[in-house]
């Protein structure tokens, strides 16, 4: 009888139903999730440069970009693509607010008889600082003191960290005094993260203090880490340490918790971009607080039956998309190293992290090309170069980017390269909405959200 069923075919496909799709894309600050998203639509809505897309979904779709949700702010893609659009076109500014969108794609339906598939691709785009944030819900106000003290004494830190680290040694910590001198404690703490930051280290918290939103000026935000050299118990209730380890608290509940119960509760795909650019050109100790920031990121954010994300809002991620952006800075011959370098950080992370199980799937892509590859001889050699026009320039010059590592714990590598990549301004998006702008592998990165779903 079973048998029977099982050999049973259909005359027709029946059509997967409609649904929606929540993306979540995620990255640290300037990874370029703005310009994906911005691109993202503008591919899918003209539909002219995702030949690997169609070619593997094999059923044609419109897309449109639905009115927007008033619970949200609209993330703002026609004033970007007018940006986009002008002759000096320029990129978008750095986010400041969670924004939200939702495209709509409709796959006709191959049989009268079927209503077309609709799919609903929901987009958000956030600051990347809030990002890193999140692994502090893991930690009460002593022990994450505890650790982002320790890494301030680090030799590559503690420059930047040393006014801040001085006047809290001149501080009586635990004993009752009153809030006057809050703001200014925060603020030197503000100027460490700030300059860590203006130094290209990417792990900075709570990442909200650089870009606070509209909680500018809160005091709810006005604490810093300290150190506990007492029992608790003797802390007085009036102290610095009992004010901020109060705040602390608060901020977690108020602010960390908010933004992921709001915005990231419901999503489904996670992709997280990764700037790998720019680890390569500032070198070692910026490639080591990525790596750093992606441990935190991934232990806390992405997955793992028991993650606490997953604990906390009950959010199970299976599949995680990592793509390296700005491709277009790799001369195209290189593009295989470029990937292998990210494969190889997260395939460690994964064995570092224990959580080899969760399916990762690993990319790299620009969602503008601006640069076109060009072959240069230099002093008889021959070498694979990219060709843009640089920020601040008005016509176009051709640049070696440098030699890509085959492997990333390769130490002397990073102590001897030295990289080329200058700022490229964007290239102008096609006038009219059939065009899409020039891209490399937007359409694999597509596939990859919408493979299992339609
Ligand atoms: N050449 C090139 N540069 C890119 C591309 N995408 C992003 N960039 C560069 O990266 C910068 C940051 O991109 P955004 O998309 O604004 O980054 P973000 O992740 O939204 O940054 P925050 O809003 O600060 O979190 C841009 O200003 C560009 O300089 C790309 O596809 N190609
Ligand atoms: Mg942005």
């Amino acid at each position: 009888m079973f048998n029977f069923i099982k050999k049973i075919e259909l005359p027709f496909k029946i059509p997967t139903p409609s649904k929606k799709i929540r993306v979540a894309v995620t990255g640290l600050s300037r990874s370029g999730k703005t310009v994906f998203l911005t691109s993202l639509i503008n591919q899918l809505l003209a539909n002219d440069k995702l030949h690997y897309l169609n070619e593997k979904l094999q059923r044609p779709f419109v897309a449109k970009l639905l009115p927007p949700d008033s619970h949200y702010a609209r993330f703002d893609y026609f004033s970007k693509l007018r940006e986009f659009r002008k002759k000096n076109p320029t990129w978008p500014k750095a986010t400041k607010q969670v924004s939200k969108t939702t495209l709509q794609l409709e796959f006709k339906s191959d049989y009268a008889f079927f209503d077309n598939q609709i799919i609903e691709i929901e987009l958000i785009d956030y600051p990347g600082e809030w990002l890193l944030d999140l692994s502090m819900l893991e930690l009460d106000f002593e022990s994450w003191s505890k650790e982002i003290m320790t890494m301030a004494k680090e030799p590559k830190r503690v420059k930047y960290a040393h006014e801040w680290l001085i006047m809290i040694e001149d501080l009586a910590l635990y004993e009752a005094s009153d809030a006057s001198g809050d703001e200014a404690l925060f603020d030197l703490y503000c100027e460490y993260l700030k300059d860590l930051h203006y130094n290209h280290f990417s792990f900075v918290q709570p990442g909200r203090f650089l870009e606070p939103g509209d909680m500018d000026g809160d005091p709810l935000l006005h604490f810093c880490p300290l150190p506990l050299h007492i029992p608790r118990e003797e802390v007085d209730p009036n102290s610095f340490y009992a004010r901020f380890e109060k705040r602390y608290n608060g901020y977690l509940e108020a602010v960390v918790k908010r933004l992921y119960v709001e915005h990231f509760k419901y999503f489904d795909t996670q992709i997280v971009l990764v700037d790998l650019v720019k680890t390569l050109q500032y070198g070692y100790n910026s490639f080591l607080d990525m790596h750093l920031s992606f441990k935190h990121i991934l232990k806390s954010f992405t997955y793992g039956h028991n993650s606490f994300v997953s604990k906390w809002f009950g959010v199970k991620i299976d599949h995680v998309i990592f793509a390296a952006t700005k491709a277009d800075y790799i001369p195209p011959p290189q593009h295989n190293s470029y990937k292998h370098l990210l494969e190889e950080m997260i395939g460690d992370l994964k064995n570092e992290l224990n959580v080899q199980h969760t399916d990762t799937e690993v990319t790299i892509f620009a969602a503008v090309k601006c640069t076109e590859y060009v072959k240069a001889l230099y002093q008889g050699e021959e070498l694979e170069c990219v060709r843009g026009i640089v920020e601040g320039e008005e016509k176009p010059s051709t640049h070696f980017p440098g030699k890509l590592p085959q492997h990333y714990s390769d130490e002397t590598f990073w102590k001897d390269s030295k990289f080329d990549f200058p700022p490229f301004k964007p290239i102008v998006f096609p006038a009219r909405d059939v065009e899409a702008v020039p891209h490399i592998r937007m359409d694999r990165v597509i596939y990859s959200i919408l493979k299992d779903r339609v």
